[in-house]
């Protein structure tokens, strides 16, 4: 099959130029001036079809770097299944996720990563990679690690939060650490000091303070600031290059914005729900149907912070400075009505997570829009940076002849209503981002090189994705 995508804005993380995107086969074939002719040829002759993208952008596919598709976690799973959360990714001109292989304290890590292959194996609608999830880390881990980037996994997720479940303690993140910068691998953390948070979160609830606002408060900006910082200090003695993941407090910001001055390879990434949502938000929703529970809907962790503090505007301001690189969604989607609605009684037992991987793309797309960042930033947060940190760029993350034709056109005239009877194909009762109104809608989507969603309308066929094995980072300096 041979396409020829004409007239469109071509836009990749360098700069945007007006062409031709030839897709031959799963490749880009060539990224021509509009009307060129190939050794004599003319194009439009000579290919299966031609999709006009005059008036559009077209973009490399988004890559979302992190999702947990039917993740068990919190006494129940995340709702999205790799079926359903794949083509809801699709939907929205995401081509590429990498999800996350869990690990519960005492499981065996190659165990665990065959089991994964297993649940993603034909299911999916676009292409996955998976990062590792290191709980509670034992030596057999460590080798494990090693076997691991044999297989494409290149990057291990530790927890400073979450004791029981997935924490670590500071030794045993630097023994992973350590492994880390003697094999190339990329540490990845959930930055938040977990014996304060459950301390607090113990206070709240003795004292009656049981609705969802609590959550976010029990998970101050402190612990997440000294858990940073403190992951960042271990990362600095053992040399192994350290990504943050949902960063959502500005002091984390300034953390890592002061180790990346000294020269640390350190990087980080942040999500849309911590660009746009704040805790006032949570502590002000209400419904007929769930009262003041209606702020479930936001509990995720890092939770949202106070906007009073400021610390949505510095995220955008940390993503224009690259001292944050990558927008992910950190999409671990719970339904209210039998997922939620555990934590009636009790905040700490609502699951935590957001789903959002539908809706990235055009998310950022307001910062756009909205002049907070560029045109060609929005392609490096969501599609080539991501394919850079997690060692898959060339073929992902870029137009460019010789890249799979994992190829967005996106119209930034059209329009795009987010709701749950609107644009909603997440497995999900509610949205997070009900009400939305999008400048901008994602139009065609091709996934190498096949049209998988058109005008809103699904063309792929479940098992279309595939595995991709990833090298390691092409970020690190
Ligand atoms: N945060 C969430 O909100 N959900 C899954 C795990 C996490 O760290
Ligand atoms: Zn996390
Ligand atoms: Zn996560
Ligand atoms: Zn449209």
């Amino acid at each position: 099959m041979k396409t020829l995508i004409k007239g469109g804005t071509v836009v990749n993380a360098t700069g945007t130029a007006t062409a031709d995107v030839l897709i031959d086969g799963e490749t880009i074939a060539a990224v021509l001036a509009p009307g060129s002719t190939l050794l004599g040829f003319d194009i439009e002759q000579n290919v299966d079809q031609v999709v006009d993208a005059t008036g559009k952008y077209v973009i490399p596919g988004g890559i979302d770097a992190h999702t947990h598709m039917q993740m068990p976690f919190g006494g129940t799973e995340a709702s999205d299944t790799f079926e359903t959360g794949t083509r809801a990714a699709a939907h929205g001109g995401t081509t590429s996720i990498i999800d996350f292989v869990v690990q519960y304290a005492g499981e065996n890590i190659l165990d665990q990563y065959n089991l994964w292959q297993e649940k993603a194996a034909g299911q999916c609608a676009v292409d996955y990679g998976f990062h590792q999830i290191l709980s509670d880390v034992q030596d057999s881990s460590l080798t494990a690690m090693d076997e691991l980037i044999n297989e494409g996994v290149t990057s291990f997720k530790l927890f400073m939060a979450y004791k029981g479940v997935f924490l670590s303690d500071d030794g045993q993140i630097v023994k992973a650490m350590q492994r880390a910068s003697d094999n190339g691998s990329l540490i990845m953390m959930h930055a938040e000091n977990g014996s304060v948070i459950d301390l607090l979160v113990k206070q709240h609830l003795e004292r009656g303070e049981t609705t969802p606002y609590y959550h976010g408060v029990s998970r101050p900006w402190q612990a997440e600031e000294e858990a940073t910082h403190r992951a960042i200090m271990l990362a600095n003695l053992t040399g192994a290059p350290l990504y943050i993941v949902h960063v959502s407090a500005k002091q984390a910001v300034e953390q890592i914005a002061a180790a990346r001055d000294n020269g640390q390879n350190v990087f980080a990434e942040t999500c849309p729900q911590y660009l746009y949502l704040s805790l006032e938000d949570q502590l002000g929703a209400s419904s007929p149907e769930w009262g003041e529970f209606e702020g479930a809907k936001w509990v995720c962790s890092t939770p949202l912070r106070s906007k009073h503090e400021g610390h949505q505007h510095h995220m955008w301001q940390g993503l224009r400075t690259n001292d944050l690189q990558v927008i992910s969604t950190d999409h671990c989607p719970f339904c209210m009505k039998g997922q939620k609605d555990m934590g009636l009684a009790d905040f700490s037992k609502i699951p935590n997570g957001i789903g959002s991987v539908e809706h990235r793309m055009d998310l950022i797309y307001q910062g756009v829009v909205m002049g907070e960042i560029t045109l060609p930033r929005w392609v490096e947060l969501t599609s080539t940076t991501p394919a850079r940190m997690f060692g898959v760029y060339g073929k992902k993350g870029v137009i460019q002849p010789g890249a799979d034709g994992d190829v967005v056109i996106y119209d930034p005239n059209g329009h795009t209503s987010i709701g749950l009877e609107k644009t909603h194909h997440m497995n999900m009762d509610y949205s997070a981002w009900e009400g939305y109104e999008i400048d901008g809608h994602v139009d065609t989507v091709f996934s190498r090189g096949r049209m998988i969603v058109d005008d809103d309308a699904y063309l792929g066929r479940k098992g279309d994705g595939a595995y991709f094995k990833r090298g390691l980072s092409q970020y690190l300096i």
